[in-house]
């Protein structure tokens, strides 16, 4: 059996930093090539500098490390995607066409496209939003993973190109700090309640979203990616649902740990965002296809979270 060597993009991110991590205890620290734009010092892990809208680097890495699968990770997240609408469409979009099309050429055994709950709109069901449903995204990242999950989908019917992709709902991990989503308070807030700090919010405290552990993430997109191919009956990207809360849930949840805990609101523009996107989702394809079942739910993250942001402040 040829052996796997899996290129990572966007690898330094808060998805990335975690997934590389237990690729690596999957497959052998060797056989794993974490990428990212960014420079990484001080580590003796295999690590290259990677723009992915450069697709001649791409293809020279894959040449040189013999590469076998690519997860595509690297990507403007939807809050800061709002603040350069066309870089947005450009990084998200073209870095995206260059891995299909290197994947392609090279004959690659499988590709990850990473979508998001962002692909939703305001004019689906809210509660359990179905997998096939209108896609009407109001932000440009949104429209960007929507193209996605239609170019993956093109990959697979013309050209055979096995690509499989998620519907992430926001993640919540303590490894790295968020980069840019809407999502990202989820994050914040428990780095201020072990910091004994005030939380300021940007949402309202009912904005209930799709959350998700990154310990689930990384196990289901690793599941999805180790499934057989006749179970793949979705080519666009599979819906997930972790577990729904509103920042007053959360806060709620933390005090159980710290009592004097204070959360604040002031609304932003990322209201607006997570007010176009759904409260949870319906993933009975995830669940049927390729056995998927989350395991953490609220009190089991702010628990884990506030545990290793406690280890990490002595
Ligand atoms: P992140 O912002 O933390 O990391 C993205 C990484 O991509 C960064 O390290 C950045 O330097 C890198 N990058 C940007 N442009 C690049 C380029 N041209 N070439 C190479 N690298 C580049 O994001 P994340 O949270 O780790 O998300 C990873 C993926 O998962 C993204 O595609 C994102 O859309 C998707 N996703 C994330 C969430 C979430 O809640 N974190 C939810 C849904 C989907
Ligand atoms: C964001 O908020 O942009 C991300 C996402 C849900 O895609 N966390």
């Amino acid at each position: 059996m040829k052996r796997e060597r899996i290129l990572v993009t966007g690898a330094l991110g808060q998805l990335g930093t975690v997934l590389t991590s237990e690729l690596r205890k999957m497959f052998g620290m060797d056989s794993i090539i974490a990428s990212d734009l960014r420079e990484c010092n001080g580590s003796d892990i295999l690590y290259v500098q990677l723009d992915v809208a450069d697709r001649a680097a791409l293809q020279k890495i894959v040449d040189e490390y013999a590469v076998t699968q690519i997860y595509h990770l690297a990507a403007v997240l939807s809050a800061n995607g709002e603040k350069q609408p066309l870089r947005t469409w450009d990084v998200n979009c073209n870095t995206f066409l260059n891995v299909l099309e290197v994947a392609k050429v090279n004959k690659l055994k499988r590709v990850f496209f990473p979508s998001s709950i962002a692909v939703f709109g305001t004019n689906v069901p809210k509660m359990n939003t179905p997998q096939a449903i209108a896609l009407n995204p109001r932000t440009v990242y949104g429209i960007s993973k929507v193209a996605g999950e239609n170019w993956s989908q093109y990959y697979y019917d013309k050209f055979g190109l096995d690509v499989r992709s998620i519907r992430y709902p926001g993640l919540i991990g303590h490894q790295s700090l968020p980069g840019g989503g809407t999502t990202d308070y989820a994050v914040d807030i428990y780095h201020k309640a072990v910091r004994q700090e005030t939380f300021n919010c940007y949402l309202r405290p009912d904005t209930h979203l799709p959350m998700m552990f990154i310990t689930d993430a990384v196990r289901a997109t690793l599941e999805l990616m180790e499934a057989p191919k006749d179970n793949i009956t979705i080519r666009t990207s599979y819906n997930l649902q972790g577990v729904s809360f509103s920042p007053e849930e959360i806060a709620e949840s933390i005090k159980v740990h710290y009592p004097n805990f204070q959360i604040l609101y002031s609304p932003d523009h990322r209201q607006e965002i997570a007010d176009s996107w759904p409260k949870s989702l319906n993933d009975s394809d995830a669940r049927a296809d390729w056995k998927w079942a989350p395991q953490y739910g609220l009190q089991d993250i702010t628990m884990e979270m506030i545990s290793e942001i406690e280890k990490k402040k002595q």
